[in-house]
């Protein structure tokens, strides 16, 4: 039995308030800041474990994302920098929600069963976002790395996206960079300006992006990188923290959902915007056309975006590496259909959280991911990163085969393919419309998208929704399938899909159709639906 005598002494600082039941979620914990001290104090304790049984760094970043700023939450990051094996949310959940005296029966219990040798080592890093209730729960979580004798690193305010290659570059011996900050900025802009280099008659207006930082960390962090871009992108940053509230108003999350342009951001016509959520994961793109009509390019668009890239410099440098595109339930109908029909690239649909796109796209030579709400990232397998180096080193090839493969090679140390990265998908999205001298507009055009919403309806608990098949039909409860189906049938090209997020307390409910009317009042009709089949609590819901 490991002596756990000391640690259980420290967890009584950090008691757990009666009440609270928490699910390791989506993307982790995520409630009200204050509920959550026990919680970190305890993730801090099973990253410790986890490391000594990887025998590698693991991550724990302290952020609630797009959650209001009141809220927080944590994600623990595993060796390669992926989302925390699925076998250990169970343990993450139990100990969140253990009382006092189970703690060390559950401990136990962990180490038991994964045959933790307690003498190995551990090295847990630590991040957080700028929430003023995220230093605070940081120095918690490091109080239950040290309860069980494990050393830390804390690398204090980082993207999530930075703490995910930060752990990455711990377990690669430094191969995949340096594990700090700067060695992201560096590997990050050398690519991206290698990738530029052959765009040399971009005019500053070309060059000019406009970003809405959601008042987070994403922000302070593109402020520090924007040196080292040598001026190849010319940033100005809204929304940057000195004033306004976290997510309130901006967004990679508000911008996606209500459909229409952050506060605090000046737009002109044709100019182009994106906005960064909370801790800078996630992406999405946006301009106001000449009639002031508002348009977005969300993470469906920007995988279509990324996806022809490849595909043309694949062909370019004949590889013959299979491309595939990974989405979710909510991917716009035209966007699937656009890569399935005109692109001919496989595509597959996986449920809501990056971890399970993650998984999915590992399957391939190249895989592509992205949620719609702009959370995505690309994955290169070891056999598709040793061909592209092979053949920039290869003095047969032609030249033309040679340059592609060198832009293949800076694409992906361009990627975080740790994770989705609003910073380097940024940095990719401006190199290849630079390269390919594509305006957002010529981007937009690819394919139109069918008009949708997206809606939230409260009940008094989200777990009586049940789905299958990808999250796109209810299994419970019953009846709820059996409406939808029938108000669907009433639209054309519709679809319509409801299932219990995992970082709100809230039912999502998602509608698309013909046009934004028909969309809206699917949506609508849906959330009326779930709200009397599944428990709704407070009003009812109106239309949009
Ligand atoms: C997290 C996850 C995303 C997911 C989003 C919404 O994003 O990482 O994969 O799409 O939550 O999830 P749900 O609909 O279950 O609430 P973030 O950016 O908040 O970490």
């Amino acid at each position: 039995m490991a002596d756990l005598e000391g640690a259980f002494q420290m967890s009584l600082l950090h008691p757990n308030l009666k009440g609270v039941i928490l699910q390791y979620g989506t993307a982790g914990f995520r409630t009200k800041a204050e509920e959550l001290d026990h919680v970190m104090f305890r993730m801090g304790q099973l990253a410790a474990l986890r490391s000594k049984k990887t025998k590698s760094t693991i991550g724990v970043m302290v952020t609630a994302s797009h959650n209001p700023e009141e809220d927080n939450g944590v994600k623990l990051v595993d060796p390669l920098g992926e989302m925390l094996a699925s076998a250990w949310e169970e343990y993450a959940t139990q100990l969140a929600n253990a009382e006092e005296n189970q703690l060390t029966v559950i401990l136990e219990k962990i180490i038991q069963e994964e045959k933790i040798e307690m003498h190995i080592g551990a090295f847990v890093v630590v991040g957080r976002d700028t929430r003023p209730s995220s230093l605070k729960l940081s120095q918690t979580a490091i109080d239950g790395i040290i309860s069980l004798g494990s050393k830390h690193k804390d690398y204090g305010l980082v993207t999530t996206p930075q703490l995910h290659y930060i752990v990455c570059c711990h377990n690669t011996n430094q191969m995949y960079g340096t594990a700090s900050v700067e060695g992201y900025y560096e590997k990050l802009s050398k690519a991206f300006l290698e990738l530029t280099k052959q765009t040399p008659n971009r005019t500053d207006d070309h060059k000019h992006l406009k970003v809405d930082g959601a008042n987070g960390i994403g922000a302070l962090k593109l402020k520090e990188m924007e040196n080292y871009l040598q001026k190849k992108l010319l940033i100005s940053l809204y929304n940057d923290g000195t004033a306004g509230k976290l997510n309130h108003l901006c967004g990679a999350d508000y911008v996606k959902v209500q459909q229409k342009r952050p506060e605090g951001i000046r737009m002109m016509a044709g100019e182009r915007c994106c906005s960064y959520d909370g801790d800078a994961d996630r992406v999405v793109y946006y301009y106001y056309d000449s009639a002031s009509l508002f348009h977005l390019l969300d993470g469906d668009k920007i995988a279509t975006l990324i996806t022809t890239f490849l595909k043309e410099l694949l062909t370019k440098a004949d590889l013959h590496l299979q491309v595939a595109v990974v989405q979710t339930a909510y991917a716009n109908g035209s966007s699937t259909r656009y890569l399935e029909e005109t692109m001919k690239v496989e595509v597959h649909c996986a449920k809501t959280g990056v971890k399970h796109l993650h998984h999915k796209a590992q399957q391939f030579d190249i895989g592509v991911y992205f949620e719609a709400n702009g959370h995505g990232t690309v994955l290169f397998s070891k056999d598709a990163q040793k061909k592209i180096q092979q053949l920039v080193e290869n003095q047969n090839a032609s030249k033309e085969q040679i340059n592609a493969a060198k832009l293949l090679m800076n694409t992906l140390n361009l990627i975080n393919q740790t994770v989705g990265d609003a910073i380097s998908d940024m940095l990719l999205i401006e190199a290849i419309l630079a390269l390919k001298g594509m305006t957002v507009q010529q981007w937009d055009a690819i394919y139109t998208d069918l008009p949708n919403r997206q809606v939230k309806v409260k009940v008094a608990d989200r777990r009586v929704i049940d789905t299958t098949d990808a999250e796109r039909r209810a299994v419970s409860p019953p009846g709820l399938q059996e409406a939808i189906d029938s108000l669907v049938q009433k639209y054309s090209l519709s679809r319509a899909f409801v299932r219990p997020s995992g970082t709100e307390d809230v039912v999502r409910v998602y509608a698309e159709a013909d046009t934004q009317t028909n969309a809206d009042l699917l949506a609508h009709k849906v959330s009326l639906a779930v709200y009397k089949l599944a428990g709704g609590v407070g009003e009812e819901p109106k239309v949009v």
